[in-house]
């Protein structure tokens, strides 16, 4: 499919030009003034990265090169009329930057079912851990133990001119995405399967076959699984995940380093690891309750202990979003045309009304409103995929789209190692007193 990587390289490759451009002539254009309350927040707000695959917009939400998630379930190609979008679909637009046509996402998913094939030695490295190992433990572990296949740096070792980096980190990239719902799959099933795996059905969508490989073979779920791979799939670039995937590239580490440390990033309660934190949650508050069907009240009670205890409540606020997520909205909409009844996507319904109130109240949260974490457990659990600690492998796969396509561009525009500057405390409390 050489095709896909030709036109990515006719579309994009007007941009190294551009970018030199910039950097050249307008270098000194001051862009904005840096608060000390931006660097001692988390840097929120400085615009300190150039990510073209998608940009978050705080009353908007996400667009993936200008398109929001509702455009992109209406225009993206499907199988089916009645189902989701396939998420090799939104890869070819993050990459190439235009919506695909049928025979392009088809042509996708048919290379990476041609690339999927994983070296015995990443199962290897997965079997030599104890089960109880954490699922994001084995599948960052497995990502950089595929790293022996990486033809950037092989490419890089045998002295390639750097306007080439980006040839090689294209085929990485492609070879990595294929692999990943093998090896998710392959930790699902030895965790909680007694390592009874299910072999890839290659005729099958890089989506539908990460569904059938886990064991879950309907078409509701196949749909969920598309559904689930769009919406995770990129979030602009500073988030913990992306930057950490880009910063990593930045020192020229292969896509397997990247990505695996990007991974490890996603792994923490604050970023992807609160999908599974969010059914965590529910379930101590159905156990402390004592009660399944717990009222209005009564969960209100216990987002209020939550939030005494000094605890955050999972799946609510953000770090740029003032809204409620449409990646949460798109989910809900699943939900209520595919799901009549269910305890679980009850309770989070319920969680919609009762908390943001409640956060909202607090004062300092800037966010009261749920993110693409407060539901998506609760589909999961609904199509018996129940294994929550498992989540954010699912949350990384998809991630992996939108970061990495990036990692591609990065080596195109040839950007620099990324070397912030930073300074002792001392030196923030003597800016504070200088006028
Ligand atoms: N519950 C309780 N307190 C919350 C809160 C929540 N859901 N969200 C924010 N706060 C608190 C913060 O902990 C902070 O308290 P502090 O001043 O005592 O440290 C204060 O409100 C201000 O934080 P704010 O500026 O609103 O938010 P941040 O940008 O610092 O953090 C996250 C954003 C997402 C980390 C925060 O809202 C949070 O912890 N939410 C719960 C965890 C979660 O759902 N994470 C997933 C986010 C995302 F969708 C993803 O990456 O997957």
């Amino acid at each position: 499919m050489e095709y896909i990587k030709n036109r990515f390289y006719e579309k994009t490759s007007k941009c190294i030009s551009e970018y030199q451009k910039l950097r050249k002539e307008h270098g000194d254009k001051v862009l904005t003034e840096v608060t000390i309350g931006q660097v001692l927040t988390g840097m929120k707000g400085i615009p300190a990265l150039i990510t073209d695959t998608s940009k978050l917009d705080a009353n908007e939400g996400i667009r993936f090169r200008g398109f929001s998630i509702p455009e992109l379930r209406k225009q993206l190609p499907r199988l089916n009329p009645e189902g989701e979008p396939l998420p090799e679909g939104l890869f070819y637009l993050m990459l190439v930057g235009e919506i695909p046509e049928e025979e392009d996402v088809i042509n996708i998913s048919k290379d990476w079912a041609t690339r999927a094939h994983v070296p015995q030695h990443v199962f290897d490295v997965i079997d030599a851990m104890p089960k109880t190992a954490r699922p994001m433990t084995q599948f960052s572990a497995a990502i950089v133990a595929m790293a022996t296949e990486s033809v950037f740096q092989k490419a890089y070792r045998s002295g390639i001119h750097k306007k080439y980096y980006w040839d090689f980190m294209y085929d990485d990239v492609m070879n990595l995405i294929a692999r990943l719902p093998r090896i998710a799959a392959y930790i699902y099933r030895r965790v909680y399967f007694k390592d009874k795996h299910i072999e890839p059905d290659p005729r099958l969508d890089w989506a539908g076959n990460l569904a059938h490989m886990m064991g879950h073979d309907s078409d509701e779920v196949k749909r969920l699984m598309r559904l689930y791979m769009m919406i995770h799939a990129d979030h602009e670039g500073g988030n913990v995940s992306a930057h950490t995937t880009h910063l990593v590239g930045s020192a020229l580490s292969n896509p397997y380093y990247a990505l695996g440390a990007g991974m490890l990033g996603l792994a923490g309660p604050l970023h992807g690891y609160a999908n599974q934190d969010v059914i965590n949650w529910i379930f101590e508050m159905l156990e402390d309750l004592n009660t399944n069907e717990p009222t209005k009240e009564q969960i209100e009670g216990y987002v209020q202990r939550t939030l005494q205890a000094g605890r955050v409540v999972p799946g609510y606020g953000h770090a740029v979003l003032r809204v409620t997520d449409p990646r949460f909205t798109a989910q809900k909409e699943f939900a209520d045309k595919y799901i009549k009844e269910d305890k679980l996507v009850n309770i989070v319904n319920t969680l919609y009304e009762v908390v943001p109130p409640i956060l909202g109240s607090v004062g300092k949260i800037s966010n009261p409103w749920p993110n693409v974490d407060a539901y998506s457990g609760a589909l999961l659990y609904h199509y018996g995929i129940k294994e929550h600690p498992f989540y954010t492998v699912l949350f990384g796969v998809s991630r992996s789209m939108g970061v990495l396509a990036s990692l591609i561009m990065d080596r195109l525009y040839g950007l620099p190692i990324e070397r912030p500057s930073s300074y002792p405390l001392e030196w923030f409390k003597e800016q504070a007193n200088t006028k």
